[in-house]
């Protein structure tokens, strides 16, 4: 029997295990953890650890650092218990394990509860905090609460190995066209964090505002960091800001792609600076939503010239592989242009040590087979395939289900609606390596899930738009296509509910899901 069907049946019988270790019948599941995203195998032993006040964290290895301290902090703050970080084994206690050599991959995880205690392990650091956010949803909602709770604090039984079908689940957020602080970028961080994603997106400039400091171009943030949509009041982060964003990412095990949106996208930069512009002349600011009107003047080495500075400053503040150049909807450069001001820019990118990644649109210039191309337009899909063509690798976020910012219904108050109405369910229902045709599982690097904020000017507008779908697009990044389904997820979501209200989230009370 192929290797594939083996894994298949066994995966199949550990399922099996879940639905028989609790009870029998359509509650059964119900009765499982209802953990999101699902791990690739679940199996109940019907034992149960419960958390009391001496309860310690035992960390094995320095590798586990980072995990223990995010757990404590979560456990201290809920129960009220000091939980201590101890060293070595300790019996009764949550032993957390990264030795290396359990074959269990870069994020990948076993996570063992019985009567006993708690083992989570892995290979890596990175994998014992993937391993760690299941354990919070093993945990009573409360826990996610940010004041002490009364327990009791059962954690059920289970043995779960756990590892993601791809390596890029990224959520994207937009704060040019309405700028969001520091802390309320980390907040978003946190909540992606919960739901293993381990790439942040940070679109950082747009026609309406730039939100970060150059300083070989001061002007880009005095002048163009000034305007946000509707007139709102803009902002910016400063270098240091920044460099704050990118650690507290780090500590998630989350990387930063910072993107500066070119060579259309471009009328904050172009109305900074008046030497920008093919004709000479400054731009007036933008504060309205259309799209597909700016450019920067790809015939000018001007123009490479602030590239590269910018570029430069910016790969020197990011230790991740990427910086994003956008690329998408750049209706007014011609398109030989736009191939050239591709490549060129491209050169930029791997002359500062980094890889390229922009929108599909970079598909038709010569892009080279380390660039990533992020496909969006369910009408665009030609660039994708093109992108593809050249050896690129693919992530996936199509509008019409991935995007955050479209509405749930036609009566959703925030949002757009351009590629569709989004409802739970429509969120769900996709899967990547099938999404475009001519681009299959081979060249997909994974999904993201962007929040674009033409609408949403608060936190909780943010919150809103991207709970509950946000965790569904983390999923489908991580659980493998066969093991998952509609009827359950939904089912299994509605656990979740209890989590957020407990920090405070207003999310959309979705009638596709029965909420507990
Ligand atoms: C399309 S998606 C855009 C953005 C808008 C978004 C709104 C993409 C690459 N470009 O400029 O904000 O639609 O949904």
């Amino acid at each position: 029997m192929p290797l594939a069907r083996r894994l298949a049946i066994l995966t199949s019988i550990a399922g099996l295990v879940v639905a028989c270790g609790t009870t029998t019948g359509s509650a059964a599941k119900e009765r499982g953890p209802r953990l999101v995203p699902l791990p690739a195998s679940v199996t109940v032993n019907g034992e149960t650890f419960t958390l009391g006040k001496d309860v310690r964290i035992a960390q094995r290895t320095s590798a586990g650092a980072t995990a223990a301290s995010a757990l404590a902090k979560l456990l201290r703050r809920s129960t009220g218990f000091a939980v201590p970080i101890v060293q070595g084994q300790e019996d009764g206690a949550i032993v957390l394990e990264a030795t290396g050599g359990q074959d269990l991959g870069p994020e990948g995880y076993r996570l063992e509860v019985t009567a006993q205690g708690v083992s989570l392990v892995a290979d890596t650091a990175e994998g014992l905090f993937r391993g760690v956010q299941t354990l919070r949803q093993l945990l009573p909602a409360k826990v996610e609460s940010a004041t002490a709770q009364k327990g009791p604090w059962p954690i059920a039984g289970v043995r779960i190995e756990d590892r993601p079908r791809f390596p890029y689940r990224g959520v994207m957020l937009d704060v040019a066209r309405h700028f969001f602080t520091v802390a309320e970028v980390k907040r978003y961080i946190d909540l992606a964090a919960a739901y293993k994603i381990n790439t942040f997106h940070l679109h950082l400039t747009d026609d309406q505002g730039w939100r970060i400091a150059i300083k070989s171009w001061p002007l880009l943030t005095a002048t163009g960091g000034k305007t946000a949509v509707d007139g709102d009041p803009g902002g910016f982060y400063t270098q240091a800001d920044y460099r704050d964003i990118v650690a507290y990412a780090k500590r998630r095990f989350i990387t930063v792609i910072p993107e500066i949106d070119t060579p259309g996208h471009t009328n904050a930069a172009l109305a900074s600076y008046a030497k920008l512009n093919c004709d000479g002349k400054a731009r007036k600011p933008y504060t309205g939503t259309d799209v597909g009107f700016s450019s920067l003047c790809t015939g000018e080495d001007i123009t490479y010239r602030f590239l590269d500075d910018v570029i430069r400053e910016l790969a020197a503040m990011t230790p991740g592989p990427y910086i994003n150049i956008g690329g998408d909807e750049a209706l007014s450069t011609k398109k030989p242009d736009y191939q050239a001001f591709v490549a060129r820019v491209q050169k930029i990118v791997h002359k500062y040590g980094k890889r390229m990644m922009g929108w599909e649109e970079i598909g038709q210039a010569a892009i080279t087979k380390d660039s990533v191309a992020e496909h969006w337009n369910p009408d665009g899909v030609e660039h994708a395939v093109e992108a593809a063509k050249r050896g690129a690798k693919l992530v996936m976020a199509p509008a019409n289900h991935a995007y955050l910012d479209m509405k749930y219904t036609k009566k959703t108050p925030l949002g757009q609606d351009w590629a569709a109405i989004v409802e739970v369910r429509d969120g769900y229902s996709w899967d990547p390596a099938t999404i475009v045709k001519g681009v299959g599982e081979d060249s997909v690097l994974g999904v993201e899930a962007p929040l674009w904020t033409e609408t949403l000017k608060t936190m909780r507008d943010l919150e809103f738009m991207a709970y509950p779908r946000l965790p569904g697009i983390a999923e489908i990044g991580w659980s493998r296509a066969d093991g998952r389904s509609w009827s359950d997820y939904r089912v299994r979501l509605a656990a979740h509910g209890d989590r957020w209200s407990a920090q405070g989230i207003d999310f959309y009370r979705s009638p596709q899901i029965p909420w507990d």
